[in-house]
């Protein structure tokens, strides 16, 4: 997978993504990433990329033809191949699990990451195939999203993962939130690890999990539990008897 980013802050995409498991992947080639500096595209002698909004109103928006120059060269680059272009933008749909297992099929992903107002419309009319919100919060720009999405989609290429990490993966299911985790000591400030974990009762352990899993859930995301298919008829008779 080929992640392209068109930015005014290529470091923050940079440092953020050669970090950790994606930074892990970077490295062994089974991901690549690739920064473009829109105010390299600027044809302005103060490299100016962005300029007052027509019909006035507050701040600045970004012009089309350095966002628009950058991009066809990146196209050149790549022999003219169809890419999807995504726009991370308050006003696209919000960001899911289920479009990071779609994105996850391509070969190359095109971000563009606006700021200040955001960009001239002319340029998204030209290039953007997809429009994504991360969520209904307000930040100063489109990078963080930008991170957020290529980490999702990371994660589900092939091979980024190693064994025991999928293995986590794979047991995330049934649409509840997980169990609490330890590890050592057995005692920390007084609190003892629950004593199910400790007896090697592995069936007694599955059960507690599950059931911690259905308390969490119906404390932090009640939303969950409505209308969840994988519920058995065991699970609901639990949360009915801990009402
Ligand atoms: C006129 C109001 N504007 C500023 C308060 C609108 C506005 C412009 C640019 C609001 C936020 C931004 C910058 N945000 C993003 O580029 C962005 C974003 C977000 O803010 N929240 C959730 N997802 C995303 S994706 C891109």
């Amino acid at each position: 997978m080929n992640f392209h980013v068109l930015t005014l802050f290529p470091e923050m995409i940079e440092s953020g993504f050669h970090t950790s498991i994606t930074g892990r992947a970077l490295e062994n080639g089974t991901i690549a990433l690739d920064t473009i500096n829109i105010r390299d595209y600027s044809t302005n002698k103060h490299m100016r990329v962005d300029d007052y909004p027509y019909g006035g109103g507050a701040g600045m928006v970004m012009q089309a033809e350095p966002v628009h120059r950058a991009y066809q060269e990146l196209c050149e680059k790549n022999a003219g191949k169809p890419m999807r272009v995504i726009y991370l933008t308050p006003q696209g749909r919000v960001f899911t699990q289920s479009i990071a297992e779609e994105l996850a099929k391509e070969e190359e992903l095109v971000f563009l990451c606006g700021h200040y107002e955001g960009i001239d419309e002319r340029a998204l009319e030209l290039i953007v195939t997809d429009f994504i919100s991360i969520g209904d919060y307000v930040l100063t720009g489109g990078e963080l999203p930008a991170l957020v999405m290529m980490d999702a989609i990371a994660r589900l290429v092939p091979q980024v993962l190693n064994n025991k990490e999928s293995a986590e993966f794979d047991s995330f299911h049934d649409n509840l939130l997980e169990y609490p985790q330890y590890t050592r000591p057995e005692e920390y400030m007084g609190r003892r690890v629950p004593e199910v974990l400790l007896s090697g009762h592995h069936a007694k352990i599955e059960e507690w999990r599950r059931q911690q899993s259905l308390i969490r859930t119906r404390e932090r995301r009640p939303d969950l539990l409505e209308n969840n298919p994988y519920l058995t008829e065991k699970d609901k008779k639990y949360l009915k008897d801990t009402m």
